[in-house]
């Protein structure tokens, strides 16, 4: 446990309080009319806004009555009031549920019937579709918020009071759902706490060197969406509890970034990001030699990117590894050897072993499954207890579904996974629920989804497809209704229309022989 986060545990229980926010809160400058926030579009933010902003919004949250445990559902574009909302249903205590900007009215309608939102936050262009389904699943409020600080939202909260004390939570108590799809049937909601947010975010702070404001300070270039653990957790907490300006870009643009790399100090990214920054002439040593640190994670980092930014601008980048279920597990240290293809030893605090099929615990460099545990560990799945109590062992283990391998000096190495998944620019896609909706569409008979390398992506999903006897199908006509009811990233890059599937003795679809018949597809443009 990190000496900040057992400070904030012993003040907590002599007040009862251990809301996230009053810890973030606490880290804020001393002078409050310092940037906090600077935009691409040239706004700047102090951190008296970013009080005020979240007073007001979690003033008028609490004006609403909602249960104590009430799901602020969003779904809104990045922007200064969207990191406003948030921290205001941190300090009124209720549970934030933040969606990706890309679903479509198949997968919203699945997260508002399953979460049952009290209020659901969308954009003003969203508006007449999102509500409908949200009032169809029993939401009492649909309010809005624009990217250009328009929308219901903000009118209303704009008569609420400024003054606002922050509701005193337990460690425990639930703060965050994050859904993340299941390789079979439904998407289960992640139920993160304040205490496992806090702690990882304590961890964190320590592990990457964080500057105080007298070792010079740092800021953070803030490039990723605001609706997963990274950019949502990790990249925001991490500036928060350091009281460090973050520079804040509504979506990733390389040339922006290297225009804002001689200001910052620190860079988190999907390898993605880091792919289309090399792409770019501009970016140099001269011009990242003001960086100390540039952070990778979400998917794999290849070690062809690893060794070419260090060639290009002589920075090490450090590789994590974490998941929502979980925030981080394991980083390459800041000070010691940061090993590309690796993800660095387990973080302190939390346990890390790698096991065989039966369970049983292996030795360094043998290969098997990740299991976690530590104060960083999701409190389970919403209202999903059996799929819940399936994922842990019984001493109290978490099954990633990674596997991976251990060294001897505690370095983890990712080599595969168990579930199937393709995690395409930093985005999962679960081959399962694509394969569903595919199967649906007439004529389809049977399909299956692989990843496949991508230069860009990492990884990308395609599609093979089995047309039912006598009926003809078109892979540009299937993808094509994929992309009506998908989120974009979801929909696989290709698609192929095969006579049958390969499968082993049992049966099973044999996905391993797919991947590598179209491994050089992925590739094609
Ligand atoms: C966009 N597209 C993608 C995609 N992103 N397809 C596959 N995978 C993705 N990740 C689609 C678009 O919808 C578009 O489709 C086409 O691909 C080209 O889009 P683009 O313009 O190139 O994409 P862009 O908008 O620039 O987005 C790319 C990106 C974005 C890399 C910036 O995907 C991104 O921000 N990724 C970060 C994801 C992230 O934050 N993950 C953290 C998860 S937390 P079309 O058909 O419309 O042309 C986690 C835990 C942990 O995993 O450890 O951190
Ligand atoms: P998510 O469910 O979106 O939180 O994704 C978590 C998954 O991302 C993990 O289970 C890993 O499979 C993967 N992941 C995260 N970080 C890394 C990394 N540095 N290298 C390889 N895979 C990673």
């Amino acid at each position: 446990m990190s000496l900040q986060y057992w400070l904030i545990k012993q003040t907590s229980m002599n007040n009862d309080s251990f809301n996230l926010y009053q810890a973030l809160r606490r880290a804020f400058p001393a002078d409050l009319d310092a940037t906090a926030v600077e935009t691409d579009h040239g706004q700047y933010y102090t951190w008296r806004d970013l009080e005020r902003g979240s007073a007001m919004l979690a003033n008028f949250l609490l004006s609403l009555n909602l249960p104590v445990d009430a799901r602020i559902a969003v779904q809104i574009e990045k922007s200064v009031e969207a990191l406003m909302l948030y921290l205001a249903t941190l300090r009124a205590g209720f549970v934030y549920l933040p969606l990706n900007t890309a679903y479509q009215s198949a997968e919203m309608a699945y997260f508002m019937g399953d979460a049952e939102p009290s209020v659901v936050i969308c954009t003003g262009a969203n508006f007449a579709w999102v509500s409908k389904l949200a009032f169809q699943a029993g939401t009492p409020w649909v309010l809005t918020l624009n990217d250009d600080r328009t929308g219901s939202l903000l009118a209303r909260a704009s008569h609420a009071s400024d003054q606002h004390t922050v509701v005193p939570k337990a460690e425990g108590d639930v703060a965050v759902i994050i859904y993340t799809s299941g390789t079979t049937g439904r998407s289960k909601g992640a139920m993160l706490t304040h205490g496992n947010m806090l702690s990882n975010a304590c961890v964190l702070k320590d592990a990457w060197a964080w500057r105080s404001a007298a070792q010079g300070g740092d800021v953070l270039i803030h490039a990723l969406p605001i609706f997963h653990v990274h950019g949502l957790f990790v990249a925001i907490h991490g500036a928060l509890l350091n009281g460090s300006k973050m520079i804040w870009c509504a979506r990733f643009e390389p040339r922006f970034v290297i225009s804002k790399l001689p200001e910052a100090t620190v860079f988190m990214g999907v390898p993605t990001l880091y792919v289309r920054l090399l792409a770019e002439a501009a970016l140099t040593p001269q011009v990242a030699s003001h960086m100390r640190l540039f952070v990778s994670g979400s998917a794999p980092l290849l070690l062809d990117t690893f060794k070419a930014w260090q060639a290009r601008t002589g920075h090490t980048i450090l590789e994590r590894y974490g998941m929502s279920e979980t925030i981080m597990l394991a980083s390459n240290p800041y000070a010691g050897e940061r090993r590309g293809g690796t993800v660095g030893p387990a973080l302190p605090g939390v346990a890390l072993r790698v096991v065989n099929d039966q369970g049983q615990v292996l030795t360094a460099g043998e290969i098997g499954g990740i299991e976690v545990k530590g104060p960083n560990v999701f409190g389970g799945y919403w209202r999903m207890p059996e799929k819940t109590a399936q994922e842990f062992t019984p001493d109290g283990f978490f099954k990633t579904g990674d596997v991976g391998r251990c060294d001897a000096d505690g370095y983890v190495t990712i080599v595969g996974r168990s579930k199937d998944l393709i995690i395409s620019g930093g985005y999962n896609v679960y081959p399962a629920e694509i394969e569903s909706f595919i199967n649906d569409l007439p004529g389809v008979s049977e399909s299956a989804v692989v990843g496949v390398p991508h230069p860009d992506f990492g990884e990308v999903g395609v599609a093979l497809v089995v047309p039912r006897a006598g009926a003809s199908l078109d892979g540009t006509q299937i993808l094509a209704a994929l992309k009506a009811q998908l989120a974009s990233f979801k929909v696989p890059k290709q698609c192929h229309v095969v006579v049958d599937l390969p499968r082993n003795s049992m049966g099973k679809v044999q996905k391993n022989v797919l991947r590598s018949r179209y491994a050089d597809s992925g590739a094609a443009p």
